[in-house]
């Protein structure tokens, strides 16, 4: 079954049966303000944190034909009543004559005709601005006259998330409605919790004139509520009865009467919901009355994403592959920087979860091209919340900045997590190989304390915080000298007692010790360098000596020394990560590493993706903890993770794999589900989390789409390692390690203020191997293109089985190094 397809021309997936198998969603706005828009118009949108300052009242686990969170109505005039419809098809569910939502970047535009008129809905936030603008035209397509009535409609929630689904008393006896009608006949509508009067307001407004308008659900659907969304009894009445509400469930319907339409005639109108102090909510709603602003803010959305997608233009000879890392890919790497793992439709923004320490440190490295001052934005909040003994909190309020220690508990596991300050070492060094900015290094940020007030925190440089994370690696190692696991690691799921021990941490301060190296190399920080060196080789000989397990590496250590991710293990064998991640660390080598990863293609591999681990444990064990909550081939327990492909894909370009790492790469395009969505059911335009493994009856089933470190990985595994065009601290480093079939490739590449149009033949149809390097029509020494004072510069580059090898990434450099330790 299929539900749309691809227009790669206007940047839209384009959703043409509105009855996918699970909401498909968008995302409009960014945290600052915005949220989630289904593919039927429903919406969940708030200012700043979904937990903390919500705005509408959207409930994913209504069936998905009820109204959610926004929604709008059209009728016409039929003898004494009325025909009532929703040209979202939800609520009413009315059959059409055309249906399309049109999945664009930072909007959803939906086009549909029913009952002879069209309806285009364009719905978008601002660049900058705090209100969502929905832009409706109807058009009569009928061959006679109709008189035409416009209802859009939201419902509100309580700003605190979880009191609107906690309490049911104190919530509506807060929630109050004001209504104001200006001059011109249009109305605004205040919607705020007692609370908040005098600090913010909900709003809406449109830009024609009000019939009339209610904001009391009880009135609007009617009967006692015994009336319905599919059918809201007040729209049968010629008016809605203008009531301010003062209690209860607050909704905002604005009931326009645009008269007659001619045939083929059409007429316009804006609505806004946005949410300002109180004294500015008149004056903001002005802004959006005028469609001149309207039209502008919708062109400077588009040029954003132009903007934004031009860092990196890359068109190989695999049409899939372009439009994912051209458009998709980065565009779910936008949103993943911008909502962490927040609020989505499977993550609902509620309750003590925020912005994730580790899962931000990750998605900054996949929009560091494009929005290089949003990403050291969120990195110096990331970093805020370090703390003195470089260790991380789990995660943050954006709003408050508060930050907790995430699931931790102290019931026998350690109260932190043994690996979120390492990923903000590799975040830092990606950025500053991105931008030159060095600068940053010297920024002094606060470590984290709950005790003191910001001004009292311990400070420190940016650097002084990477040091210290390297510390609390260094420090906290257990019995066989490898990183203590603390509650958890990356797979939040495997939760040991004691004093449990993670290779995926060591191999996690492995990588973060090549950054460490590399940088202080770069600053001629020799000392530093060379201790990095010696940790790095230390390490490397404690996974090689300990954790191999004879056909692969080990996961973890148990407290009393039981391996987990062995041979010796009858459920949970072997893990992914363990054997991905020990050759991106540079400690796996050689046949070593070919065998690990051929152990992962062997056990792990499905035509779905690479499953997280396998055989799935089958029974509760609180002594393995979350993991053993799930069946077996169910998320961590074996399910197909899909954060964790694209380790496995870099992992095959290190050792020169690159059809396997293509093969990886497509087996998880979700594109390539598009023409037979089956048991995938999740939206096909970008990655979801998790998808169900064979060990399970429904392989193949997706949940928990868009925010995902999936997305991230995914794009630095296609454009830094498949594609092989890597910022380093010197240079753009050319390095590809593609499919043999490919003749070659071409890249702009928009780097430190220069565009580098890059060009690479494969005459050779190899996967791997630089021959040389032609830069602005003279050869370079090696494969990295040096740093330009801004303009264009061509690269030719041909690759070739006798390569001038400048280096292979890092990993070589530091296995030189060290060989000599
Ligand atoms: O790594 C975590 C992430 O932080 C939140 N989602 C699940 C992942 C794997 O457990």
């Amino acid at each position: 079954m299929k539900y749309g397809y691809f227009d790669d021309d206007k940047r839209e997936y384009v959703i043409t049966n509105p009855k996918t198998p699970v909401k498909w969603t968008n995302y409009v706005g960014t945290l600052a303000f915005g949220g989630i828009v289904d593919h039927t118009g429903g919406s969940l949108i708030c200012k700043g944190d979904p937990a903390l300052n919500r705005i509408t009242k959207y409930m994913p686990q209504l069936p998905s034909s009820q109204f959610k969170g926004e929604g709008m109505y059209l009728r016409i005039k039929e003898g004494d009543g009325y025909k009532i419809f929703s040209p979202f098809f939800v609520p009413t569910l009315d059959a059409y004559d055309k249906y399309e939502c049109h999945v664009g970047l930072g909007y959803q535009r939906i086009v549909s005709e029913f009952h002879g008129i069209r309806t285009e809905v364009a719905i978008f936030v601002p660049p900058g601005e705090h209100v969502v603008v929905r832009d409706i035209n109807v058009t009569n397509l009928r061959k006679e006259v109709v008189e035409l009535d416009v209802i859009p409609v939201v419902e509100f929630s309580h700003f605190d998330a979880l009191k609107q689904y906690t309490n049911a008393d104190w919530v509506p006896q807060t929630m109050t409605v004001d209504a104001e009608r200006n001059a011109d006949g249009t109305v605004l509508l205040r919607q705020y919790a007692f609370m908040k009067k005098q600090y913010e307001n909900n709003f809406f407004t449109s830009n024609v004139p009000v019939d009339s308008f209610q904001t009391d659900r009880k009135e609007f659907l009617g009967d006692n509520e015994y009336g319905t969304w599919a059918n809201p009894l007040e729209l049968q009445n010629e008016s809605l009865s203008n009531s301010e509400a003062r209690r209860g469930d607050t909704i905002a319907a604005l009931l326009h009467k645009l008269g007659e339409l001619a045939p083929g005639e059409t007429k316009r109108i804006v609505t806004q919901l946005g949410q300002d102090e109180p004294g500015m909510v008149a004056e903001t709603a002005k802004k959006f009355r005028c469609l001149e602003n309207v039209d502008a803010a919708f062109r400077s959305l588009g040029q954003f994403w132009d903007e934004y997608l031009s860092k990196n233009w890359i068109e190989t000879p695999d049409a899939a592959f372009n439009s994912m890392v051209n458009i998709h890919n980065p565009r779910q790497c936008h949103t993943t920087m911008n909502w962490s793992r927040y609020l989505s439709l499977y993550q609902l923004g509620l309750g003590a979860r925020g912005i994730g320490f580790r899962d931000s440190s990750q998605d900054v490295m996949g929009v560091l091209a494009g929005v290089p001052d949003d990403a050291r934005a969120l990195m110096r909040k990331l970093l805020s919340v370090q703390l003195p003994n470089g260790s991380a909190m789990h995660q943050f309020f954006p709003l408050t900045m508060e930050a907790n220690e995430g699931d931790s508990r102290e019931d026998g596991h350690k109260q932190w997590y043994g690996d979120d300050h390492l990923w903000i070492v590799q975040a830092v060094s990606a950025y500053l190989k991105e931008t030159g900015d060095y600068g940053f290094l010297k920024e002094e940020i606060p470590f984290y304390s709950k005790a003191l007030p910001l001004e009292k925190r311990e400070k420190g440089t940016v650097l002084e915080h990477l040091h210290r994370a390297m510390e609390f690696t260094q420090a906290n190692t257990g019995a066989h000298g490898l990183p203590l696991l603390g509650f958890a690691d990356w797979n939040d799921c495997v939760n040991l007692l004691g004093a449990a021990e993670s290779v995926m941490i060591a191999n996690l301060y492995g990588r973060a010790l090549q950054e460490m190296i590399e940088l202080m190399d770069h600053l001629g920080a020799q000392p530093a360098a060379e201790k990095y060196r010696a940790d790095h080789a230390r390490m490397k000989k404690v996974v090689n000596e300990t954790c191999w397990d004879g056909e692969w590496f080990v996961r973890y250590y148990e407290e009393d020394g039981t391996p987990i991710g062995s041979k010796q293990n009858s459920e949970g064998q072997i893990y992914a990560n363990a054997q991905s991640w020990s050759v991106f660390s540079g400690f796996a080598e050689g046949d070593r590493a070919e065998q690990a990863l051929e152990s992962v293609h062997g056990k792990l591999n499905t035509d779905r993706g690479i499953k997280l681990s396998w055989p799935g444990y089958n029974g509760f064990d609180p002594t393995k903890g979350g993991i053993t909550t799930y069946p077996p081939g169910a998320k961590e327990n074996g399910g197909i993770f899909l954060h964790t492909n694209p380790w496995v894909m870099i992992a095959e370009t290190l050792v020169g794999n690159g059809d396997r790492a293509f093969q990886y790469y497509n087996q998880i395009n979700p594109a390539a589900r598009n023409d037979d969505i089956g048991r995938f059911e999740c939206e096909p335009y970008c990655y979801p989390q998790n998808i169900l493994g064979d060990e399970h009856p429904q392989f193949g089933l997706a949940r928990n789409s868009w925010l995902s470190g999936t997305s991230s990985w995914t794009y630095q595994a296609a454009t830094k390692f498949i594609v092989g065009i890597m910022p380093t601290h010197g240079g753009l480093e050319i390095n590809p390690c593609i499919p043999k079939a490919w003749d070659g490739f071409k890249v702009v590449r928009k780097f430190r203020g220069a565009t580098y149009r890059i060009e690479v033949e494969n005459p050779e149809h190899i996967s791997k191997g630089v021959a040389s390097v032609v830069v602005d029509g003279e050869p370079v020494e090696g494969n990295v293109v040096p740093v330009f004072d801004g303009g264009e510069h061509s690269v030719e580059v041909l690759m070739g089985r006798e390569s001038n090898d400048a280096g292979f990434g890092m990993k070589n450099k530091v296995q030189e190094a060290t060989a000599a330790l």
